[in-house]
């Protein structure tokens, strides 16, 4: 295994030279595509007259021509190689014009310039402009662009940048041109070029001040009917952007286009989002009702990029989640607004506990802002995004909301048309409080999940109730010794009868220790702490199952319900899990059996709220309360647990499922996705006992369906039942939807994740199925990452056939796409947490990996962390 270079934060210098201005061509040509870049230069004035030598970051590609002013450079007079392009000196003011050639056919990376079916796309963020042609590969340069792309008009009628199109004409041979200027500086990480056959969805959006914009969505001709939640999704985006920030669109055309081929979500280059068709396309018949939601908080994650990380920008990459975690934060209240608050607070806190806790606890652990990298790739993670978000989530909570936009305000005020610092965020935020923020920033630079304890204690004589808050957080890789963070707390009071006896405030913490004093309450009293969970740590009670279980059905905050409920799940869990390895018989107590069922018939009031708060944790989310996982104790116990409910409350269950068949098949609103959502979740209790009887009544749902929320739920639940059900069910799924490649995915997902026996030998020949293809991420995410992360029982197979499999996909993904193959790596992260005998196997497959020549430098980054 090659040694990779870490970059460090306090190795950070500014650029030497200023870019005035970008002019680029695109000539494409059937099998190649000629880049010209004419860069308009000057030194820093603070180095004229010095000898500065320009060094360029550039990728794996041949310079055809480099002209400085207007002499022709020779080969000996410039140095590149495949990472640099460098002049050993300039003059103060001068132009650069490079001709490269780029072979986008050959591009699987699917970073730089490349090709998806038929349309040539390009992807940036974070270094993939150089890739492109020589340029000063880094956030803090910003320029104006302007790009001029020629192609054939046949196969290329479409062709888009950034910004404006200023002029567009036929050429000789079918050949036409546009030129598209982008009055914004930007950094090159947001540049972007779309050259295809599509079609377009227009609409239009007039901003507060009166300002037309023209909106339009392109996709390939299939495709463009299922374009129309997208484009609302954005309009709502929008005019929530003007109301709650006071932020307008900028230019006079925003463009939306899918591509099939994409590593990631999507990506908000200025005036021109490029998407994964993931977070595009939709209509009930192939899209669920969380693919729904999905797009609207992508397509408007995006959208408020364009003040939350293109206006004002990042001074170099470690800053990232001053542009990620904010405009989370800012996507997360737009959703909230849009739909259910209290569930979308639990879906997101579900995420970052099932994905950002356990990164934490292992070898990936991070601060929000990371000190050291080696591929800047690998730290697009849950800690940059979604704690990122929790972080501003906090100062929000101690600003409170008026103050906290007042800071929005002078933040856009003051950094506007800058590459800027998480300091010069929280700067604004401590300034418009008149608040030191010092504490608080520790958030950004030490790493970790703090554990928080809360006791209470009352005093008879002072009829007072004191709770006391422990904090500690545990030594990691990033520092040895952690310090108290800053953590605001939200409590209210409630009585016995459910009623709040004191009203909700904030508290913070800032020591070790830290406790509040009620006076003059009741002993009878339950204190309802991080309400909407004000803080991301990981909360230890001494609330009993009975404490949980009042707090389950009467805690005033639907999130501290949420959470009462889960605590309570995980806990009877571990009691089975205990069970289970002491070879002893399991139960599951009366207690919890009466609180979900008591929660069950509250089935009137909110059925979204309800969906969630009576699903049972996933075995991911489980294994991360163990020290050591059990992977098949917390399998069997899980199982135990939903058959038993399922089996007790049977009737229960089918009333409620009735009860909620009536919603309009395709209705998308609210109320019909609560109700389907409930719904869904009575059947797969019931699914559980796969009994005749329940069979009949999935069966039914998958046949009948009248959208891909309700198919897509049953065919789940057949896929576990057993191996006859399943195979009746996968042929008649895909001979269905074989047309549809996101549905597609959707029927690989579902058979990589079966608990039936044979999963793994099923995945092995998916790999050869035609549809399939280690080319594309979307397939990939589908089938290896569904079954690696999501498939527990069957990646962990004590044979270590499951990880051999996985490892082998790795190294085969590494060739084509090293981020992907980063990213499908993590897998192997928490490989200290099981038992022996998987430790030896992990590790061993982790080694091998270690062993190859050519690793990439993003696998190699995630493996040697791994190993150290
Ligand atoms: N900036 C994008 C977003 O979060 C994410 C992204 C990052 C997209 C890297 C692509 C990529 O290669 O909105």
């Amino acid at each position: 295994m090659n040694e990779h270079k870490k970059i460090h934060l306090k190795d950070y210098r500014p650029f030497e030279f200023i870019v005035d201005h970008v002019d680029l061509v695109f000539d494409i040509r059937d099998d190649h595509t000629r880049v010209t870049s004419k860069l308009k230069m000057k030194k820093d004035p603070a180095r004229a007259n010095e000898t500065t030598p320009l060094v360029l970051n550039k990728g794996t590609f041949d310079i055809i021509s480099v002209v400085a002013g207007d002499m022709v450079l020779l080969p000996g007079e410039y140095k590149s190689d495949d990472e640099i392009f460098s002049l050993v000196a300039t003059p103060d003011i001068f132009e650069l014009e490079i001709t490269n050639i780029l072979k986008p056919d050959e591009n699987t990376a699917l970073e730089g310039l490349y090709r998806s079916g038929s349309i040539l796309c390009t992807q940036c963020e974070a270094q993939g402009f150089r890739n492109i042609t020589p340029y000063p590969d880094r956030p803090d340069v910003m320029a104006p662009f302007s790009c001029t792309i020629v192609a054939d008009k046949t196969r290329y009628p479409v062709l888009l940048s950034n910004g404006n199109l200023v002029k567009s004409g036929d050429l000789d041979n079918n050949r036409h041109f546009a030129v598209w200027e982008d009055p914004f500086k930007k950094p090159c990480y947001l540049f972007a070029l779309v050259a295809g056959d599509l079609d377009v969805l227009e609409d239009r959006f007039t901003t507060a001040s009166g300002r037309d914009v023209a909106l339009k969505i392109y996709s390939e001709k299939e495709n463009i009917d299922r374009c129309s939640h997208a484009m609302t999704s954005l309009k709502q985006a929008m005019a929530w952007d003007e109301k709650r920030f006071g932020r307008e669109y900028d230019l006079d055309l925003y463009q939306i286009v899918a591509i099939n081929d994409f590593n990631a979500g999507a990506m908000e280059n200025k005036g021109l989002n490029i998407f994964n068709a993931k977070y595009v396309l939709a209509d009930p018949q192939t899209a669920t009702d969380d693919d729904f939601m999905g797009i609207q908080g992508v397509i408007a994650h995006e959208y408020f990029h364009n003040w939350t990380g293109n206006r004002i920008t990042l001074k170099n990459w470690f800053q990232l989640s001053l542009k990620e975690g904010l405009t989370v934060f800012r996507d997360q209240e737009f959703s909230s607004d849009m739909n259910s608050r209290p569930v979308q607070r639990i879906s997101d806190v579900k995420k970052l506990m099932a994905a950002q806790f356990p990164e934490d606890s292992g070898p990936m652990v991070h601060p929000v802002r990371p000190d050291a990298y080696i591929k800047m790739d690998n730290f697009y993670t849950m800690t940059v995004y979604e704690k990122g978000a929790e972080v501003i989530r906090m100062i929000y909570q101690l600003l409170g909301q008026a103050l906290f936009r007042t800071g929005m305000d002078l933040y856009f005020e003051k950094f506007d048309g800058m590459a800027v610092t998480l300091e010069d965020f929280v700067g604004v935020m401590a300034k418009v409080s008149g608040r030191n923020l010092d504490q608080f920033f520790r958030w950004y630079t030490q790493s970790g999940t703090p554990a928080v304890s809360m006791t209470r204690q009352y005093d008879e004589n002072t009829k007072s109730m004191s709770l006391t808050f422990t904090q500690a957080t545990s030594p990691d890789r990033n520092q040895s010794e952690k310090k108290p963070f800053h953590i605001p707390v939200r409590i209210a009071l409630i009585n016995r009868a459910g009623e709040t006896v004191k009203q909700d405030a904030l508290y913070e913490l800032t020591q070790e220790t830290d406790t509040f004093k009620f006076e003059n309450v009741p002993a009878d009293i339950y204190p309802s702490v991080f309400r909407e969970f004000t803080a991301p740590v990981r909360l230890t009670t001494d609330f009993s199952d009975q404490d949980l279980a009042f707090l389950m059905a009467r805690d005033t905050d639907p999130f501290n319900q949420w959470h009462a409920a889960q605590t309570l799940f995980v806990n009877e869990i571990k009691n089975l899990v205990t069970a289970i390895q002491a070879g002893n018989p399991m139960a599951v107590s009366a207690g919890l059996v009466n609180a979900f069922s008591l929660a069950l018939e509250e089935n009137q009031k909110d059925r979204a709220f309800l969906s969630r708060a009576l699903a049972l944790p996933q075995e991911t989310e489980i294994k991360d309360h163990f020290e050591i996982i059990d992977v098949e104790a917390i399998h069997q116990a899980r199982t135990f647990l939903k058959q038993t409910l399922a089996q007790k409350l049977t009737s229960e269950f089918k009333t409620v499922y009735e009860l909620c068949r009536s919603a309009n098949s395709d209705d998308i609103s609210g109320g019909a996705m609560a109700d389907r959502s409930l719904k869904n979740l009575c059947l797969s209790y019931l699914g559980s006992l796969a009994n005749n009887d329940v069979q009949d009544i999935v069966q039914k749902q998958f046949e009948h369906a009248g959208n891909m929320t309700d198919e897509f739920a049953a065919f789940k639940i057949l896929s576990h039942m057993n191996a006859d059900v399943r195979d009746k069910a996968c042929p008649a799924f895909y001979d269905k939807w074989q047309a549809r490649t996101l549905v597609i995915d959707k029927w690989f997902s579902v058979q990589a994740q079966s608990s039936l026996e044979d999963t793994l030998d099923q995945v092995k020949k998916l790999t050869t199925h035609k549809d399939f293809t280690m080319a594309n991420p979307n397939k990939v995410r589908a089938l290896i990452f569904a079954f690696a992360m999501n498939n527990p029982m069957h990646f962990h197979r004590v044979d270590g056939q499951g990880y051999e499999f996985t490892a082998e996909r790795i190294l085969m993904l590494d060739k084509i796409n090293p981020q992907t193959a980063a990213r499908l790596c993590s897998c192997f992260n928490l490989w200290k947490r099981y038992d022996e005998n998987r430790q030896a196997m992990m590790k061993k497959q982790l080694e091998t990996m270690a062993e190859q020549k050519e690793l990439s430098r993003n696998l190699y980054e995630i493996v040697s962390r791994a190993l150290e």
